[in-house]
């Protein structure tokens, strides 16, 4: 690998600099991303190219010149594979026509495979060859309860109601279908690791929804079989607004915890220990500041979280409403610093 800095940082190995890299990086604030998206019927056609899939993939890594790829894909992806078939429809979201309500839902839902997601497997291929060791490549799937949440509810929510209806009055149920996503995210993921996946993160996108306890029941316990039975590559796991988790989730067995913006630095380190990489944190609003100011508060970050065992990133998704020079401007001045 020609820069592996995002790997060591992740294994807490000295590095020369902090490396970064951003969620949501392929995306709408590259041109070049929106001209291939403007000759496709949508979203879906995309992730399921995989010669398009990598190519949007490699983009930022071309034009921002950070420390990772990230493959282009959804999270959607496994519930549409156990046999819930998502549309992607334009400025509004997901939206699934079938949505589990009942034992005879789940019971209807497959275990997926990673060859069920064989685009996927394919992009993948296709992007570490064309990537050529330049960086590494990051694999990802939802946490159990991310997903469970979308498909319960059948599309994005504010309060994602109905998912949590489903916990307080149908919790066997709700444990049966977080068993088979669990089962399922394990073989995608081994399955990506093969495809040639550097590196893995799970996506708990809306672990800040659910009380402490029931956090631990529904969601925690889960990433935890992950965590233990993917061991192949490191391993990440972000989630969103779960600053209550944070003590829980230094037990985790994975390299990496991603923090967002609400957590701070300096006590997120006490409270996760020095055995874990941090990843994180800048909130994404920061990139519609001036350079003067979006200098300073990356510096301040880049500080607090000291020379080692981080990984620079926002503290979720980029807005695709960001300018790409104030990106860039944020990832260079990350790349030039030094402690
Ligand atoms: O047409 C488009 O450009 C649609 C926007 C878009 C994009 C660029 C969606 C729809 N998904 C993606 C790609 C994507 N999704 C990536 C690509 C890799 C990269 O980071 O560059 C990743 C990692 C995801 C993961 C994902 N999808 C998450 C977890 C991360 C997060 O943002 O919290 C979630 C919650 C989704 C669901 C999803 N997909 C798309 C949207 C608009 C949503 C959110 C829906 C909602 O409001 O609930």
């Amino acid at each position: 690998m020609i820069n592996d800095l995002v790997l060591r940082a992740a294994r807490g190995e000295k590095v020369e600099r902090t490396p970064i890299w951003l969620m949501r990086q392929a995306g709408r604030i590259l041109p070049e991303y929106r001209a291939v998206r403007s000759k496709l019927s949508g979203f879906k056609e995309l992730v399921e190219s995989p010669d398009l899939a990598c190519e949007v993939t490699i983009q930022p890594v071309d034009s921002l010149g950070v420390d990772a790829a990230i493959i282009f894909s959804d999270i959607l992806v496994i519930p549409e594979a156990m046999g819930l078939p998502y549309q992607m429809i334009e400025a509004k979201g997901p939206w699934f026509e079938k949505t589990i309500q009942s034992q005879k839902d789940i019971e209807q839902l497959r275990i997926a495979q990673a060859d069920d997601l064989p685009y996927v497997m394919n992009a993948l291929k296709l992007t570490k060859r064309e990537l050529n060791n330049r960086v590494p490549l990051i694999g990802f799937c939802g946490a159990p309860w991310t997903l469970l949440a979308y498909m319960i509810e059948g599309s994005g929510s504010k309060t994602f109601s109905k998912a949590k209806k489903f916990l307080y009055t149908q919790p066997q149920l709700a444990h049966q279908l977080l068993e088979k996503i669990t089962q399922s995210s394990i073989n995608y993921l081994k399955g990506q690791v093969i495809a040639g996946a550097d590196m893995l993160q799970v996506f708990d996108s809306w672990a800040g929804i659910l009380s402490p306890e029931q956090y631990t029941e529904f969601s925690l316990n889960y990433i935890s079989q992950i965590c233990n039975a993917v061991k192949e590559v490191p391993l990440t796991v972000f989630a969103k607004d779960a600053y209550f988790a944070r003590k829980a989730m230094s037990q985790l067995n994975c390299a990496t915890i991603g923090l967002d913006w609400t957590m701070d630095i300096a006590e997120s380190r006490e409270i996760i220990g020095n055995t874990k990489t941090l990843q994180g944190n800048m909130d994404p609003c920061l990139l519609y500041a001036d350079q003067d100011i979006i200098k300073k508060e990356t510096i301040k970050m880049l500080k607090a979280f000291g020379p080692n065992r981080h990984i620079a990133n926002l503290g979720h998704g980029i807005y695709p409403d960001t300018e790409k020079d104030k990106v860039k401007f944020f990832v260079d001045t990350v790349k030039e610093f030094r402690h």
